[in-house]
Parts: C-alpha cells; sequence; structure tokens
C-alpha cells in the first residue's frame, strides 16, 4: 500500500488552495500548507502513527489531528469535500501561474467567469482583463507570458510527481495479480528531470487480468484505451500512463525497447543489422533464418550485441555506445557511494523539522557525515542571526555525542550578493566547518555580470560549495546567464565544488551541464538540500541527474570519507 503520507500532503495542500481562492485568512491557509509539508516530510508511514505520534509531527495541532484521522479512517474528510463542491476544479490549476495569486483568481472567476486555464488564455486573447479594476494592461500582458511560459513545460512533468505515481500503479498491479516481472520504463526509468507520460511493462502469460486490474485502479479518471496486451489510462492527478504486457521470454529485450530513449533504441539496432542480426521489442534475431538470439534479460541482449549492460540514466544515444565498444565508459555514482550530505535546513530557518529529527534522519540511511547549512543573515525574513547560529553550534556538539558512528559538522548556505560577496566577515566564517554558497536573488544580471559573480564568489576561501549553481526551478524560473566554462575553470583553479541539488524542481547542475563539468574536471557535491526528514531521500534524483552526466565517485566530494571533506576545505582556506 502506497504512503499515507504522500496522499496527506497531497489532500492539504489542495484544501490550502481551495481555502486560499475560497478566500480564506492568509494564517489559516499557511497551518494547511505548513501541515501538508511537515507530513509529506515526515520519513515514516502515518498511518501507523496513533494520536500522540502525530500530534509530534510540527505544525499539527489538535484540529489537524481531527482531519488527518478521518482521513486515516474514511479515505477523505467532508469539509474537504464541500469545498471541492463549491469550487470549480479549474480554479486550482489557476494558482499555478506565476503572478496570479489568490485574490486575482477569484477577481477573474467573480467578474469573467474565468474558472480555468484555457477561460484565462480566452480572456486575455480578448483584452478582458485591462478592463478590469485592479488588473489592468500590465497585468494582462505580465499573466500573457507567465501562460505561455507554464505551457511550455506544463504538459510533463516533474520526476519525483511521476515516481510516486509509478510506484503506486505497480504497487495497485502486483496487490490485485502475480506477474513475472514488472517495472516503469520510458524516460521515468531514464530518469530525465520531467516526465511526458508514464510507461509501465508487465511479463505475464495471462494479460487479460493485468489489463482489468490496471483499469480498475482507484486513481484512474479516464481510460483512453484498453486492449489486450496494451491499455493507457489518465490519473486524477491528469498523468498518462502507458502499460504493456510481454511473455517474460522476450522480458530483457522489451524493456530495452521501452526504456528507450528512441535514439539509443535506433543505434543498437544499426549496431545488430551490422553483425547480420535482427532487433525489435521481441528479441534479437538472425537476420536469415529469425532464429532467436537473445531476449530474456537485458544483460544478453546487450552482450550479443558485445555491449555492457547499460545504466538506464544513460541510454541517451550521447556517445555511450561508442564509448563501451572503446573500453572508456565510465562507472557512474550510484546512491550507495555517499558517504554524507553537505546541505541541509532545519526549522531555525525555512526547513519544516527540528535538528534532532533531521539528525535522525540522516543517521538512519547510514550516513557517516551530515553537514547543517541553515540560511545565513543577508537572505530576507529567513536567514538566522548570529546569535542563533552560536547557539545552534552548541547543540549540535551536545547532539554529536548521540551519534558516535556519524560526524556532526556546522555550516551555513551563504547568499551570493550582486558582486559575489556573501554574509557575515571572514571571523565569524572561519568558525564553520563547511560552508556552502548560492544566488537567491538578482536572477537576471547579465552573462558577464553573473559569470563574474559565481567566479568572485568561489575566489572565496569560505566558499567549499556553490549550491544550485544555475539557481533555476523547473517550469518556473530559467538558469541564470553564464560562461559556464569560465565557472568550471574558476571551481577547478580555487578547488570549489560544483553542487547537483537533488530537489526534484531544481536538479542543478542539470545533466548536460554535469557531464560539462565532470569533463573539465570539476568535483561535484551531491547534496539534497533538505528541509524536512523525507527529503533526504531525494538523493536518488540527484544520484541520477549525475549519471545523465557520467559523473563517476571519484568526481563527487560526498563520496569520499569526512577526511577528505575536511581537507578539501581545509586546503581552501590555506591558500587564503
Ligand atoms: P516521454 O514520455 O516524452 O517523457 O519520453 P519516453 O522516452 O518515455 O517516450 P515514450 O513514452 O513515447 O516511449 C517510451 C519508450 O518507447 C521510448 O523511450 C522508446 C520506445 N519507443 C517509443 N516510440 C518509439 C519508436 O518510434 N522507435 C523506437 N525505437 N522506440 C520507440
Ligand atoms: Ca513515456
Ligand atoms: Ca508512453
Ligand atoms: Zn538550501
Amino acid at each position: 500500500m502506497p504512503r499515507a503520507n504522500e496522499e496527506l500532503e497531497e489532500l492539504l495542500s489542495e484544501w490550502a488552495e481551495l481555502l486560499a481562492v475560497s478566500g480564506a485568512d492568509a494564517f489559516r491557509v499557511r497551518a494547511y500548507e505548513k501541515a501538508a509539508r511537515a507530513i509529506g516530510g515526515e520519513a515514516e508511514d502515518v498511518r501507523a502513527f496513533d494520536d500522540r505520534a502525530i500530534l509530534a509531527i510540527p505544525s499539527v495541532g489538535k484540529s489537524m489531528l481531527a482531519r488527518v484521522r478521518e482521513y486515516l479512517d474514511t479515505g477523505t474528510v467532508q469539509e474537504l469535500e464541500d469545498l471541492r463542491e463549491a469550487i470549480p476544479g479549474g480554479m486550482r490549476e489557476l494558482l499555478r501561474i506565476p503572478g496570479l495569486g489568490p485574490k486575482k483568481a477569484m477577481l477573474v472567476h467573480r467578474e469573467l467567469g474565468v474558472a480555468s486555464i484555457a477561460d484565462l488564455q480566452t480572456a486575455i486573447a480578448g483584452q478582458k482583463l485591462r478592463g478590469v479594476k485592479g488588473l489592468g494592461a500590465k497585468t494582462e500582458e505580465n499573466l500573457a507570458r507567465n501562460v505561455a511560459n507554464l505551457r511550455a513545460t506544463g504538459d510533463r512533468i516533474l520526476l519525483d510527481a511521476a515516481m510516486t505515481t509509478a510506484e503506486a500503479v505497480i504497487a495497485s498491479i502486483t496487490e490485485a495479480v502475480d506477474v513475472e516481472a514488472i517495472s516503469f520504463a520510458g524516460s521515468l526509468r531514464r530518469m530525465r528531470e520531467t516526465i511526458g507520460d508514464l510507461d509501465v511493462l508487465v511479463a505475464s502469460e495471462d494479460a487479460g487480468p493485468v489489463m482489468e486490474a490496471f483499469c480498475a485502479m482507484p486513481r484512474v479518471a479516464e481510460v483512453i484505451a484498453h486492449g489486450t496486451t496494451k491499455s493507457s489510462i489518465r490519473t486524477r492527478k491528469g498523468f498518462q500512463v502507458d502499460l504493456r504486457v510481454v511473455p517474460a521470454d522476450s522480458w530483457g529485450a522489451a524493456l530495452i525497447y521501452f526504456t528507450g530513449s528512441k535514439e539509443h533504441n535506433i543505434a543498437l539496432r544499426h549496431r545488430a543489422i551490422e553483425r547480420g542480426l535482427k532487433l525489435s521489442e521481441w528479441g534479437l534475431f538472425e537476420a536469415e533464418s529469425g532464429s532467436s538470439i537473445a531476449a530474456r534479460t537485458e544483460e544478453e541482449v546487450y552482450a550479443a550485441l558485445d555491449l555492457p549492460w547499460f545504466p538506464p540514466t544513460m541510454r541517451e544515444n550521447t556517445g555511450e555506445i561508442e564509448a563501451a565498444g572503446a573500453g572508456t565508459l565510465p562507472e557512474p555514482v550510484t546512491v550507495e557511494d555517499l558517504r554524507g550530505d553537505l546541505h541541509s535546513h532545519t526549522d531555525m530557518t525555512d526547513g519544516v523539522a527540528p535538528l534532532e529529527r533531521m539528525v535522525e534522519a540522516a543517521a538512519a540511511r547510514g550516513y557517516e557525515y551530515y553537514v547543517i547549512t541553515d540560511h545565513a543573515e543577508d537572505l530576507a525574513m529567513t536567514g538566522a542571526s548570529r546569535e542563533q547560529m552560536l547557539d545552534q553550534r552548541k547543540k549540535i556538539a551536545r547532539l554529536q555525542k548521540k551519534y558516535p558512528a556519524m560526524r556532526l559538522l556546522h555550516g551555513s548556505e551563504l547568499n551570493i550578493g550582486k558582486d559575489g560577496g556573501v554574509d557575515y566577515d571572514p571571523e565569524f566564517l572561519a568558525g564553520y566547518d563547511l560552508l556552502v554558497a548560492s544566488v537567491h536573488s538578482l536572477f537576471r544580471l547579465s552573462r558577464e555580470e553573473t559569470t563574474a559573480r559565481l567566479i568572485a564568489a568561489m575566489e572565496n576561501p569560505n566558499v567549499h560549495v556553490v549550491g544550485h549553481p544555475m539557481a533555476r526551478l523547473i517550469g518556473r524560473r530559467e538558469p541564470i546567464d553564464c560562461d559556464f566554462d569560465a565557472v568550471c575553470g574558476a571551481a577547478v583553479r580555487t578547488g570549489t565544488a560544483l553542487e547537483v541539488n537533488c530537489f526534484p524542481d531544481r536538479l542543478d547542475l542539470r545533466d548536460d551541464l554535469v557531464r560539462r563539468a565532470v569533463e573539465r574536471g570539476v568535483t561535484l557535491a551531491i547534496d539534497t538540500d533538505s528541509h524536512a526528514p523525507r527529503d533526504l531521500e531525494n538523493v536518488r534524483y540527484g544520484v541520477a541527474t549525475a549519471q545523465r552526466g557520467w559523473a563517476r565517485a571519484a568526481d563527487v566530494l560526498n563520496a569520499r570519507p569526512v577526511e577528505d571533506v575536511l581537507a578539501h576545505v581545509a586546503a581552501k582556506r590555506a591558500r587564503a
């Protein structure tokens, strides 16, 4: 059964949004948002929690407990159902548009009858918004641009949302029927940063019951196609899922085919033809006689083409087949290679969980070290004062005694200013074990200014890792513009690591930039930037992104022992 945490997070965020569009006060909306984040960020399945354990989750009080209980007992909450009835379904999607808050969404709904993004586009095209009191032509132009932006990536979904759905689909099928093998395939298995549709592959001699179970899942909103070995559905969240059933005999060939990429498949097929063979989703065959050479496992099929097995993250036909042939394909970094995390937050700044809970979650992963890097003072509204930081350092020292096998390090996430300067002063910074520095403002400076800004930050002996270096938010904010090769050059020269941030809406550096950085000898840090215990599990997305960029364990700072990480910091400070 899927964890109740994600379901509750989704339910409470929907609730918060519906409250917002219905004009509830901001304090109430915030309470639902905070509870949603805290429950989603809880590492254990709340289904197994008693009332006391639920109340121990940050931001969950008595009234929220009652709603959580009602959901766990009945599968829904009546009060939310009433809100759903009262507010048109499309209103929620309007809130996805940057620049259209709940107040403006209500305004266009009341004045123009707009109840979906499509309605809004029609209203914008007809220049109707500028006539509404409180909006104007400027707002209309901004919204037009933001809607267009949203459409550009809006049809693809983020990796973690796709993964959560795929895992739930697989659980539903395997609970209902026995199958010989089941896997997600397509771009999800390759861990692209966004996913068009979800592909699930099943090996079974009896496809009928699998199809039935798939189309009857509670999350299905619409059956797009129901065939004998292929079906497609759309979930209530609007995700399309394609399912295929193949015989176990051709599992390996089918998995290669449906994992793709299409370009990787095409290159494989050419390689087969060169060898007098024919490759399809059914297997690898002799072209003349049609007799089968290999089909049962991926390894067999690749081996018959004189190739090693490729991790799905490296199947984009960007040179992997040639490199494998030449014996130069790198062995990519894995989740197991990581020994610690260099970037994490607590509720002292904008995290949802206290220090103790974050450290407990890191220890549960078996990490050898964990760096707490709450936001520094220059970050408006959020950053911590020096007193708070020093107080946290004492708490960490006390907590360290409880964790003899894991080294706790005190850091901070500094803010890179316009000219590359950072928070605090050199004396205060010298008191930290390790420092991350990130761009959190002024995202649209010129290419020259941005390049100089990043390089200046890296020249600072107290900047050891650049956090989410391109500052992008997938589908919401473009990367900052810089001369990336110059940035890599400075990273190598100054001994600064560049982060691969694991947050599913960041994945920054993104895959192609990882590849360029690795080629230039840059040291990477694969960090979760966790704001909740559950976020630590995002390592799999960051590691996949690093694999897509062909990074090896040797390229990754936090795949090294703690002594090496501290030596990296000391080496940089010694140059000053
Ligand atoms: P997406 O869904 O846009 O994120 O990307 P994919 O890669 O999941 O693409 P999708 O769902 O259209 O197809 C799943 C896999 O099936 C794809 O990765 C490779 C295979 N495939 C689909 N169409 C073709 C094709 O025309 N030729 C070949 N060789 N393979 C194909
Ligand atoms: Ca797909
Ligand atoms: Ca598909
Ligand atoms: Zn952070």
